[in-house]
């Protein structure tokens, strides 16, 4: 009995209310509409130019970190198995063992990273430019080897991505 009472003016309530929000709502969302749009344009104005400025910056800062990485897993591997990977191993060589090393202490890594524009870093042993080590590198953003935009583990730092 009361809670019959109390939905019929709960429903009052919210009949009436709805229709005050209805005709409220419309106008609100066009106000809305407004805002978001004044938002966006804001946000392109103000980011979009800065993003695109920097993102060639920050996925060449991205690739020597990740060859910085990499390289450091090299040498533990390298401290575990005696040897560098060979080039028919390559860095695969730090998720899975090779057959032929008993000392493998891995997985050195989880999983390769691709580069910042979605290729395989490339690998080297013996190096073509470390000749007692191993050539370590990206494609950089022409995803071909050479090009003037690779990022290596054998150029001076400050040259790179130049
Ligand atoms: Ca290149």
């Amino acid at each position: 009995m009361t809670s019959a009472i109390h939905q019929t003016q709960l429903m009052g309530r919210y009949g009436r209310g709805a229709g005050r929000q209805a005709g409220g709502r419309r106008a609100f969302t066009l106000i809305e509409l407004l805002l978001v749009l004044v938002i966006l344009a804001i946000l392109a104005a103000v980011v979009v130019p800065k993003l695109t400025g920097r993102s060639e910056d920050a996925k060449k800062a991205a690739a020597k970190a990740d060859i910085a990485t990499i390289d450091g897993q090299l040498e533990t591997f390298e401290i575990d198995a005696g040897r560098y990977p060979t080039n028919d191993e390559g860095l695969g060589a730090l998720v899975n063992a090779p057959g032929n090393v008993k000392s493998w202490k891995g997985p050195y890594v989880k999983r390769l990273p691709n580069d910042p524009w979605g290729n395989p870093y490339q690998y080297r042993y013996p190096g073509q430019y470390n000749k007692n080590g191993f050539d370590l590198f990206s494609m950089g953003p022409d995803l071909h080897e050479g090009g003037g935009d690779d990022i290596d583990n054998w150029s001076d730092s400050s040259q790179q991505g130049k």
